[in-house]
């Protein structure tokens, strides 16, 4: 077999998704039988339903709204919210290691799910009433239903208390007006969970529908990351809104930073799925292509980038299972979950960057992931707080004092 062919069968290989994950400290010892069970069947689904089709998505900038009704159907959706709203009443590894296996496959999908299941679903069980739960949690859960979050605005990202969205209270409807900027899955979603100010001032969380009169969601186009993931705009000229679709029990700007804790929290163990994907083909990579008659992965500079990135890899595991532990005892703080966020995004980046050097030309391609999720990982590394806000909440954590005011 000459040289060429050996990469065309290993480009055919890596569309196939041969992914085997590494467990270099024994972690899986940490893990109950339910948590493997669950990890092997997300990590099935993605090599059947996603894997093979991503690449084309994200060249086309396609959101496969299919993928949709098919995570509901695989319990992707709320698996922290209890079974009796459809969620799946499981416990934090197991929704972290879902999240994992997906940003495995492809960061954008991860933000369907982490949106839908911790922006959306769980602040309508959280703050929500029980009229609420019923009507909206087992649509969301089921995939019938898409959501999104809205909280970024044009003028308003890393400090959405300036936020200028607002509704008047009418008597017996609110009026709601303003707009939100970077909103994952806003084109598709039929409902938004939108945060805006009462006339006090005071920040309350409310649930749009599609369909009500100045509501409209436009898309933001010409990304080069997270390009199979839809984002948008929210615009709301008048929309009138039932009174019903308030959420009445948390008000102020830590409702919505209780819903950002739970999903950068997904997001930590999601960071790390990036990475094994990228270290796995970087190391079949290297075992595989020849240069100087030896495969690169004999050389030394080569050993060094993936010793580093199975050490990062082994460290930001064991950090996501100890967060997830403190999640299920209800201890995890914010600046706990801001640095394995910050941490594990990074470590992500810097993984697909050396996994990039390591694939030489073919590593800007599509034939592999390692570009994808590079330019994924940069949106991941901006969006749920940037990488130097989270320095700044771990900054005030340790100093006792806010670099933001
Ligand atoms: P600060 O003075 O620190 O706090 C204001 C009020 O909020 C409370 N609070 C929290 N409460 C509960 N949990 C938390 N994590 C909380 N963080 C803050 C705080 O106690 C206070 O309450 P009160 O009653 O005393 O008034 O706020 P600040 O104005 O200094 O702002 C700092 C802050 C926290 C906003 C900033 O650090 C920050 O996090 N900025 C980042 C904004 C952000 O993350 N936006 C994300 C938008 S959503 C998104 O990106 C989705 S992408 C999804 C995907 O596709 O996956
Ligand atoms: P800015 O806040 O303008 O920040 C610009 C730069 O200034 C950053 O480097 C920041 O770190 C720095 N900076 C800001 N303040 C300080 C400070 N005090 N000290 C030091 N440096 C500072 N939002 C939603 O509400 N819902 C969503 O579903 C959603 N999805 C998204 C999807 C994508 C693909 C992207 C890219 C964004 C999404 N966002 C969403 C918005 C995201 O949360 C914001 O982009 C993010 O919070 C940063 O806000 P900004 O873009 O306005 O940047």
């Amino acid at each position: 077999m000459t040289m060429e062919d050996s990469l065309q069968v290993h480009k055919k290989l890596a569309r196939q998704d041969l992914f085997e994950s590494e467990d270099f400290y024994g972690l899986d010892e940490l893990l109950t039988e339910e948590h493997k069970m669950i990890r092997a069947a997300i990590r099935d689904f993605v090599k059947r339903e996603i894997s093979p089709y991503i690449e084309d998505w994200c060249q086309n900038s396609v959101f496969p709204e299919e993928i949709v009704g098919k995570f509901g159907e695989m319990g992707v959706f709320g698996p922290q919210i209890p079974a009796e709203y459809g969620g799946g009443g499981m416990d934090y590894i197991s929704y972290g290691l879902i999240m994992q296996e997906i940003e495995r496959g492809d960061s954008g999908m991860r933000s369907t799910a982490s949106v839908q299941s911790s922006l959306v679903m769980y602040p309508i069980y959280k703050f929500g009433t029980e009229g609420q739960r019923k009507k909206y949690l087992p649509k969301l859960a089921s995939g019938k239903w898409l959501g999104c979050f809205g909280l970024t605005e044009p003028d308003y990202g890393s400090n959405p208390s300036g936020m200028l969205t607002h509704f008047k209270d009418m008597g017996d409807h609110y009026l709601l007006n303003g707009s939100k900027m970077w909103i994952s899955n806003a084109p598709e979603a039929d409902i938004a969970v939108v945060w805006a100010k009462d006339e006090n001032r005071r920040i309350h969380g409310l649930i749009i529908e599609r369909g009500m009169e100045g509501f409209s969601t436009p898309e933001t186009k010409n990304k080069w990351s997270l390009r199979a993931s839809s984002t948008g705009e929210l615009v709301f000229d008048n929309v009138k809104v039932p009174k019903d679709n308030l959420l009445l029990n948390k008000s102020g700007l830590g409702a919505p930073m209780m819903c950002l804790d739970s999903a950068r929290y997904g997001i930590s163990w999601g960071a790390v799925g990036a990475a094994m994907d990228c270290f796995f083909q970087a190391k079949k990579y290297s075992q595989e292509r020849i240069q100087f008659e030896k495969p690169i992965g004999s050389f030394q500079l080569i050993q060094k980038k993936l010793a580093e990135m199975l050490t990062e890899i082994t460290k930001a595991q064991l950090l996501c299972w100890r967060l997830g532990n403190l999640m299920n005892e209800g201890k995890a703080t914010t600046a706990q979950i801001s640095l394995a966020k910050r941490n594990n995004v990074e470590m992500a980046l810097n993984i697909a960057r050396e996994a990039r050097q390591i694939h030489g030309g073919n590593g800007i391609t599509g034939e592999f992931s390692i570009m994808r999720h590079m330019m994924n990982l940069e949106s991941v590394i901006t969006y749920e707080g940037t990488h130097d806000i989270h320095l700044l909440i771990l900054g005030k954590e340790i100093t006792g004092i806010s670099a933001f005011s």
